[in-house]
């Protein structure tokens, strides 16, 4: 197959680094594993030169509110979870080169060495804002970290963010003799400076470099979400944070600041080069500096979901162009969202399929699992699981074409010939048909996967199983062997070398299966230069023991699945089951009045010394302006910039903490208090009318 589709001489393939603070789901594999692993494993079987790096991504509030959550220590979450998840990833095939963690030292130093080169160029901005702080701790305190009394009830006990007595939501600065639960003593005032990154200057650079030199690169989900981005015009953004948590700011002003974690996140792929060139003897400057002939530069791509797009498209290649040694990513492949069964997959409400548990549940069914979700994979919308579909897909195609095929081939080599591969000296037409069909399918198949259309790749793989299922069904050999054992010999021949191009074709997307494939046919693991040749098994060749490939999915199985999942939202529902009363009834006439629009959040923080606040910029379509939310204990700010809201714009601005707010988020709060965003389930325009 030419390498006009791979022209690169080097490629650096990144996943996502999953937060080490839970188990690894479906929605993970079909968002930024599965399809770089096929990617990857096609590039290997290309024989080209692949580093494929990932690894737990250890800082951040997620971490640290987990923690809390768990009463253990943030240490203790990311040893759980990225042990658990590197597991999962191992016995899902995922072949990493290397899976590392951000917690590790070569990871803190080379952040700090980024965060400095860009400090030492003056690329950041300065700016001061104010926060409590313990003198004997040398630590900023987050509002959780300071007590005194409540100024509404007078009790004492009552947090930096809200009385628990009488629900009062407060600031710090609110309560009266307040003291740090570090020292127990009072805390003081103290101005903080926070180092941001000027994105607004970086505009330019990206409108050129990604909305003009990426247009016909980009997948067209990537592209308008970087075009609706960049059309709304960015901010700096605060690249520190005052957290206990993280990789520290290196700079002597800076102590017990951290780095914000979507700066050391991304760099985290380049430490795990660099660890995984230490433990191989490599040289890592070559999958990630700019070399001096341009056309020697890796090839940089970027697998994540859609929620990590804007950390991916335009932080991180910020960061990297300030940097001026590094290459750019050359794709970002995001893909959209998996949904389970007609509802978005939830850690928090255990809505999923966990994949640590689907193994105990379907021990050794890996490929079945890789097989359906890379078959459903929302390469450019959101798509959904359902179990019912993994039993028909496992059941009749796996098992009724793929799996039936190899078996009656390899079941009939063995009953007529002794398991030897057959002089095919009786060749037709249909023959010579197969064997042009074999030459064609691994073009079109690398066609596809070249333009990281993995669905598409793998229907084209199963269209092969069903050349040969058809092929030998229609030829009948177990009839024919009574009349014409020649011919007989012939079909067998065919229907193996057929078997043969399946096995190697099957590498990147069933990796376990295709390795059993090969111990079958007693063949040596080709690359996929060999795929479409029809001399693979030589006359004489001894084949090994038949297996089953597959096994079907019974409606037990299916059923207990089932099962699982409704428990879950039972539980759910149980929890949530006293709901507000109605309130009375509106006129029409009334309703029609509020204005509610489609809106992104184009940038959110903290509102200081609160709990429950958050102080966002949303883009309605109409105009940019401020709305302060009470979501703050539910959302994380740097998480939910770039997320779709409903927002009424025509309610009255009202100052709150000093700050007009011009609008309302629309929010589902169930009995907990537990909030959520409402908003269309698919990506609006900004300013769409919602009624
Ligand atoms: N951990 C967010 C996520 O898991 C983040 C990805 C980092 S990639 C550098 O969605
Ligand atoms: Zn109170």
């Amino acid at each position: 197959m030419s390498n006009i589709a791979l022209p690169f001489k080097r490629y650096t393939i990144t996943s996502a680094l999953p937060y080490a603070n839970g188990p690894l789901h479906i929605g993970h594999l079909a968002g930024a594993y599965i399809p770089a692993d096929i990617y990857v494993r096609f590039l290997r079987l290309n024989n080209k030169d692949v580093v494929y790096v990932c690894g737990s991504d250890e800082h951040g509030a997620a971490i640290t509110i987990k923690a809390k959550k768990e009463g253990t220590t943030p240490q203790a979450i990311i040893d759980k979870y990225h042990a658990q998840i590197k597991q999962s990833f191992e016995q899902f095939g995922i072949s990493f080169d290397i899976y590392h963690r951000t917690s590790e030292k070569i990871h803190h130093e080379l952040s700090q060495e980024f965060f400095l080169n860009l400090y030492e160029k003056g690329e950041f901005i300065e700016q001061v804002t104010e926060q409590y702080y313990d003198e004997v701790y040398h630590q900023f305190l987050a509002d959780r970290y300071i007590t005194g009394t409540c100024p509404n009830c007078k009790s004492d006990g009552a947090y930096g963010d809200q009385c628990e007595k009488c629900g009062t939501s407060l600031n710090p600065i609110d309560l009266i003799n307040p003291v740090s639960t570090l020292s127990g003593k009072p805390p003081v005032l103290r101005e903080t400076k926070h180092w941001y990154l000027p994105l607004d200057k970086y505009q330019p650079w990206l409108e050129e470099w990604l909305l003009e030199g990426k247009k016909d690169v980009l997948k067209p989900n990537v592209y308008g979400q970087c075009r609706s981005w960049l059309k709304s015009g960015l901010q700096p953004r605060s690249m520190t944070r005052d957290l206990d948590w993280g990789v520290d700011v290196p700079l002597e002003e800076a102590k017990g600041k951290k780095l914000y974690v979507w700066l050391d996140a991304p760099i985290g792929y380049i430490s795990a080069t660099k660890q995984w060139a230490l433990d191989t003897d490599n040289d890592w400057e070559k999958y990630w500096k700019k070399q001096n002939d341009p056309a020697d530069d890796a090839c940089l791509i970027h697998f994540i979901g859609k929620d990590n797009i804007v950390f991916h498209c335009i932080t991180f290649p910020s960061i990297l162009h300030a940097h001026g040694e590094y290459i750019l990513p050359e794709n970002v492949p995001a893909n959209e969202f998996l949904n389970l069964e007609g509802d978005k997959l939830s850690t928090s409400r255990n809505h999923a399929v966990w994949l640590h548990e689907y193994l105990d549940e379907f021990p050794g069914k890996q490929d079945e699992l890789r097989y359906v979700l890379t078959s459903i994979l929302p390469e450019t919308s959101d798509s959904e699981f359902t179990w019912k579909d993994f039993q028909a897909r496992v059941n009749n195609e796996l098992v009724a074409i793929f799996g039936n095929f190899v078996n009656r081939v390899l079941v009939l080599s063995h009953k007529y010939f002794g398991g030897k591969v057959m002089e095919a000296n009786r060749l037709t037409d249909t023959d010579r048909f197969i064997f042009s069909e074999l030459e064609r399918y691994p073009k079109h198949i690398a066609g596809s996967l070249t333009q990281y259309r993995f669905r598409e790749a793998l229907a084209q793989f199963m269209n092969v199983a069903r050349l040969g299922n058809k092929y030998l069904a229609d030829s009948e050999p177990w009839k024919l062997i009574k009349t014409d054992e020649e011919r007989v010999k012939s079909v067998l021949n065919v229907s193996l070398q057929i078997a043969a191009n399946l096995a190697i074709m099957a590498q990147p997307f069933l990796p376990h299966t295709a390795q059993r494939m090969f111990g079958m046919l007693n063949l040596d693991t080709v690359d996929w230069q060999q795929a479409g040749r029809y001399d693979l098994l030589p006359t004489g060749h001894q084949l090994g023991e038949a297996q089953l490939l597959f096994e079907k999915i019974t409606d037990e199985q299916v059923d207990v699945q089932l099962a699982k999942l409704s428990k879950a939202k039972e539980t759910n529902m149980q929890v949530a089951k006293a709901v507000p009363e109605a309130k009375g009834n509106v006129s029409f006439e009334e309703f029609v009045r509020m204005d509610i629009r489609a809106g992104k959040i184009l940038d959110a923080e903290k509102v200081p010394k609160t709990k429950k606040l958050l102080k966002l910029t949303i883009d309605t379509g109409l105009d940019r302006r401020t709305v302060v939310s009470g979501i703050a204990e539910y959302f994380v700010p740097e998480e939910i910039v770039g997320r779709q809201v409903a927002i009424l714009v025509n309610l009255e601005p009202r100052e709150i903490k000093g700050i007009v707010s011009q609008g309302m988020i629309l929010m589902a709060e169930d009995k907990d208090g537990r909030l959520d965003f409402v908003t269309p389930q698919t990506e609006v325009q900004p300013g769409s009318v919602i009624r």
